[in-house]
């Protein structure tokens, strides 16, 4: 145990950015941990924003240029929360820098980037360095509850794994066109920005890699206005703002196979209307089967066929007791959680983990290998000979 605080850099101010500085803020305070942490400067491309970040956001420093920062002596850990056009860079400098490393999901926007900055993790834990991968899903309590549950065998051999990702934030045609639409950027649509976090899930909670996958895209509103009034992640063009393309999915829609023989049927889009956050994952077993929403995250459904006949049912589980993962830091039993949680578990997993020199999860090898499953689903989707036409009548 060093006595010397953790001193991190976070590059990014937006949405993520928030939400990681809120982790490192709040981690200490409701957490033991070995380490103090010391919030030293937050990165952005607009002085003036990232200012205004640091000091609400609670940062000493704001600073503009990333690769200063993650060369200096005083930073040890760096938290990457940009599009996904830059993870590659940023990582593979701060660990060259010996840095320890955060890295929003998905990994890449590639398999091929993802494969070299999961080289150069392993390359830097021989010399104690970390990096982890912010699939923060694994840390919400009811959802790292069902993974132990699983692990202890309950389930017996698991058939099927089903898995959705629903929310509706792009359903207005005209809302604007953000990077998140923009495949340069962002790497691809609903497939990496959500899917790839309930084939993370899938994969953790089952202890089963996805082995091969058949897949459709869709793509339905094509173009977006260029300009318009953000509101969350969606918003409104502005009124005859010229449209620009859209050059990601909408929807993905994929069936996959397991390597426990397991059948997967996976969803993820951002065009149904009134889901909001709708993450869920339900797995059916040879003696249980479990199953969770994100819209009712502090519960999990549990179904047993030892249950005396005639008594059996679906059961929720109130996940929200001190034996459950990580709520016994929180609040008396009973009371719950909320969707910032769970990057706080990832700050306090992770420091836990730098101060003993052990790894963490998910690894950059565990990331690469969700997006080897994103890359098979954009090469099933692009094969239209896996589809077996119905003919008409
Ligand atoms: C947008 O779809 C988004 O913010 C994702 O990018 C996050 O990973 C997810 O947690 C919530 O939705």
């Amino acid at each position: 145990m060093s006595t010397t605080p953790l001193r991190v850099a976070l590059i990014g101010t937006a949405f993520m950015g928030r939400a990681h500085s809120q982790a490192w803020r709040v981690a200490p305070r409701m957490f033991e941990l070995p380490r103090d942490v010391e919030m030293s400067v937050i990165v952005g491309r607009d002085a003036g924003r990232t200012e205004a970040a640091a000091r609400q956001q609670g940062w000493h420093e704001a600073a503009t240029d990333w690769k200063q920062v993650v060369e200096r002596d005083d930073i040890d850990v760096v938290d990457i929360c940009t599009p996904g056009d830059s993870h590659e860079e940023i990582a593979l400098a701060a660990l060259a820098a010996g840095k320890h490393v955060l890295c929003e999901k998905p990994l890449a926007n590639t398999v091929a980037e993802a494969e070299r900055m999961a080289d150069a993790a392993r390359d830097a834990a021989t010399r104690g360095v970390l990096a982890m991968c912010g699939f923060s899903y694994r840390r919400t309590p009811a959802v790292a509850l069902m993974q132990r549950i699983v692990a202890q065998g309950r389930l017996g051999d698991i058939r099927h794994v089903r898995a959705q990702y629903l929310q509706d934030w792009i359903s207005d045609p005209d809302a604007p066109l953000t990077w998140r639409l923009d495949k340069e950027k962002a790497g691809s649509g609903a497939l990496g920005d959500i899917g790839a976090h309930i084939i993370d899930s899938a994969q953790w909670i089952s202890a089963s890699l996805i082995t091969a996958v058949s897949a459709q895209l869709r793509t339905f509103v094509t173009s977006r206005p260029v300009q318009g009034e953000s509101v969350g992640l969606g918003g409104r063009g502005a009124s005859g703002a010229e449209r620009g393309p859209v050059t990601v999915d909408d929807a993905a829609v994929f069936t996959a196979d397991f390597d426990n023989g397991a059948l997967g049927v996976f969803e993820a889009t951002r065009m149904a209307l009134g889901r909001k956050n709708a993450n869920r994952i339900e797995l059916n077993g040879s003696k249980a089967s479990i199953a969770f929403d994100f819209e009712r995250m502090n519960e999990l459904e549990y179904f047993s066929a030892d249950d005396e006949t005639g008594l059996q049912g679906f059961r929720r589980i109130q996940v929200t007791e001190p034996e459950h993962p990580y709520l016994e830091a929180w609040w008396p039993a009973g009371h719950g959680l909320g969707y910032e949680h769970a990057f706080v578990h990832e700050v306090v997993d992770l420091v836990r983990a730098i101060d003993a020199g052990s790894e963490i999860h998910p690894t950059f090898d565990d990331a690469a290998q969700v997006q080897r499953v994103l890359a098979a689903v954009e090469t099933s989707a692009g094969d239209e000979s896996r589809l077996t036409k119905v003919e008409k009548k």
